[in-house]
């Protein structure tokens, strides 16, 4: 006999042949469908492997445990799991076309009642081709009914079936580490399912989301509606009156954010070669109309844009790790800047950014918060050369949300997230109008180059506003996310600051960003105070005119002459302006000096500043660890529910871009598009 033909007897003629087949279907057909109906975006020959790979390990595990049953049952019980794993992707495929992400245990969930009206939409939405994701079992079942595949009642060796195993766990293992070293933080990061689908596979990602899920709901589970109670308690000790003389100043106005993605305050004035690195930033900084912090600082943690996010729309700290926008976002209830803003002051609330919806988990986090609308990526045009790292250059990205905005019933209040001024600071040749520093750091020298480019964005979208009128009634707030330049970099962050070290302290101090409250008639100045990303929407809120009293908010108006101004990192350290610690150590804020025996009085003063972040970090922690906020039902807010939001494309579109919506810019310039006033000077859109 050759030995083909031993080799197919074997593979129809034995049960260890009969799961052979199946796992290589099961594996051909998962990669089938990550390559045709995902968009996971595998670049470079380490991704594109693992995707290629991924589906083994857990196919051989999961279809492993049909070999421990005897007889003719073991095959039957092989192909209803392997008609389970199809299922699941066949599911989210279904999901993933709507939603641009994958199932998650909190959405099943929830589906009953909801959310993403799956099941409303799923005939609709269902083609032909997705019935693909069945082929394996099919093909399968066809074989067995032909008799092609007989079947082998012989049991197997318990030995080898735990032999296969213990195979698959150990390629489980070694995928993982691959994947880590890749991409570090995968799984503790959590920044998006589909890097979990693409470095570990669908399964993989089912458990990690199971166990997220079940974490979560544990600790849920512990919670009561006394600890809420509690902490009120502590807010209400905590609380701060806002300053009065700017109570209101900003009342009916939009509120446009711009999130100035990782650019830190020492850019504000920095000159590279004698040029200005940011002229339109610094224009804006020091206009007689900008309120402007110099001593305000970013709170992340892992959880980096997604926590400055958590922040800046509920006043929560992000998670010790993780991102809490991520493994929370989709389940808890909060009380965010959105809601409050459309339901106290009946604002229309939007969030734009030309990067994927599933990031950070935006997609259904930002219906947890009440925002109104989501436009990332899909609508925006991406032809090649347009996109860069993690979305769209942010020239492009403006340019083509001007027909977004100008559709926007007003008052509004609008986030865009830029992305472009994003590590590794890539731009290609035709958009660097500034030359890289010369630090000799890779990572470094390209900071100045798209930080450049960001400001030359925003300075058309500055002139658009003064263009159609948008500019007069609208506050205009920017903000920076976190640092650009990690603490890793002591050399080259020391030369671009112009110091002969960098240490500990410095690194601390090179949290500030910028933060600006811009508008036509405010009355502005260059504000000293210390604050965090934690303290923005108070401060926020207080200019809008809107009473914040009773509010589960950790941050306080930093326009207040009484702004606590303790300012704690996610780590515990924390910097006031006297003092600072920065692990473990405590230093003098002024002088930086390092403070080596504290007399009793200062050491309990440090003790004691110690004690309030740790406590107010917890005691935030307790909020969305326990989903705390799901007790808190005060007489004028409306728990938000996210089943009432849908960001599906048709429905988005047609509630923007109706005729109907008679505040909107575009009604008001006579129905008619502002988008010829919008000028830019992108080489991609150059005619
Ligand atoms: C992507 C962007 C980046 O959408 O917001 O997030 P980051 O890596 O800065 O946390
Ligand atoms: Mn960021």
């Amino acid at each position: 006999m050759s030995r083909t033909k031993s080799f197919l007897q074997w593979l129809t003629r034995t049960k260890l042949g009969f799961f052979t087949i199946v796992l290589t279907l099961f594996w051909l057909n998962t990669y089938f469908i990550y390559l045709t109906k995902f968009n996971l975006g595998a670049v470079g020959s380490m991704q594109q492997f693992l995707l290629l790979l991924n589906p083994i390990p857990a196919g051989m595990l999961l279809l492993g445990i049909g070999l421990f049953f005897k007889g003719r049952k073991s095959y039957w019980i092989i192909l209803i799991i392997d008609l389970l794993l199809s299922l699941w992707l066949f599911a989210n495929i279904l999901y993933y076309r709507e939603f641009s992400n994958f199932l998650s245990f909190s959405i099943i969930k929830t589906s009953g009642s909801t959310s993403d009206n799956l099941g409303k939409s799923i005939v609709g939405i269902t083609k032909i081709s997705d019935f693909l994701s069945f082929s394996s079992v099919v093909i399968i079942l066809i074989l067995l009914l032909t008799k092609i595949i007989k079947i082998d009642v012989r049991p197997l060796k318990i030995k080898v079936n735990a032999l296969i195993e213990v195979l698959a766990l150990t390629l489980m293992g070694l995928n993982l580490t691959m994947a880590q070293h890749d991409r570090s933080g995968l799984l503790t990061r959590t920044f998006d399912n589909n890097y979990i689908v693409k470095y570990l596979g669908i399964n993989e990602y089912a458990v990690y989301d199971g166990f997220k899920t079940a974490q979560a709901s544990a600790q849920m589970a512990k919670a009561n509606v006394n600890d809420l109670r509690s902490i009120k308690k502590y807010l209400k000790l905590n609380y701060v009156k806002p300053n009065p003389e700017y109570q209101g100043v900003a009342k009916g106005k939009n509120v446009l954010v711009i999130h100035l993605e990782s650019f830190q305050q020492f850019l504000i004035g920095y000159k590279w070669k004698g040029k200005e690195v940011t002229p339109n930033l610094n224009k804006i900084y020091h206009a007689k109309d900008s309120i402007s912090f110099d001593n305000f600082f970013n709170q992340v943690g892992q959880g980096k844009t997604s926590d400055a996010e958590m922040m800046l729309e509920n006043s929560l700290f992000g998670l010790q790790s993780g991102s809490a926008m991520s493994s929370y976002g989709t389940s808890n209830t909060f009380e965010s800047a959105p809601a409050i803003l459309h339901q106290k002051a009946d604002y229309t609330t939007a969030v734009m950014h030309g990067g994927e919806g599933s990031f950070w988990n935006r997609n259904n986090a930002y219906k947890s918060f009440g925002f109104q609308y989501f436009l990332p990526l899909n609508y925006f045009k991406n032809k090649p050369g347009y996109y860069i790292g993690y979305g769209l250059k942010d020239k492009i990205f403006f340019d083509q949300s001007i027909k977004y905005i100008e559709r926007l019933p007003q008052p509004f209040y609008l986030k865009m997230i830029t992305v472009t001024n994003h590590y590794p600071y890539d731009l290609d040749k035709k958009n660097q109008t500034i030359s890289k520093t010369d630090t000799g750091d890779e990572t470094v020298d390209g900071y100045v180059q798209t930080a450049h480019y960001l400001d030359q964005a925003i300075g058309s979208l500055m002139k658009w506003m003064k263009k159609t009128g948008l500019y007069k009634n609208t506050l205009i707030m920017f903000y920076g996310d976190h640092y650009g330049i990690s603490g890793n970099h002591h050399k080259a962050c020391a030369q671009l600051l112009k110091q002969d070290t960098f240490n500990d302290f410095d690194n601390l101090n090179s949290q500030r960003v910028p933060l600006i409250f811009h508008m036509k008639g405010l009355k502005g100045k260059i504000d000293h105070t210390y604050g965090g990303e934690i303290d923005v929407l108070p401060t926020l809120l207080n200019l809008l005119g809107i009473n914040d009293k009773g509010t589960i908010q950790f941050g306080h108006d930093l326009l207040s002459k009484d702004a606590p101004q303790i300012i704690a990192q996610r780590n515990g350290d924390f910097i006031t302006p006297e003092y600072a610690k920065v692990s473990g150590d405590y230093y003098y804020t002024k002088t930086g000096k390092e403070i080596i025996d504290p007399d009793k009085k200062l050491k309990e003063k440090l003790m004691s500043l110690s004690n309030q972040v740790t406590t107010q970090l917890s005691l935030s922690d307790r909020i969305i660890n326990g989903n705390l906020l799901r007790f808190y039902k005060p007489s004028w807010f409306k728990s938000v529910k996210p089943k009432d939001y849908n960001y599906g494309e048709q429905e988005t579109l047609d509630n923007l871009m109706s005729k109907d919506n008679k505040t909107s810019l575009w009604y008001k310039n006579h129905q008619r598009t502002t988008q010829k006033d919008f000028k830019t000077d992108a080489p991609e859109l150059k005619k």
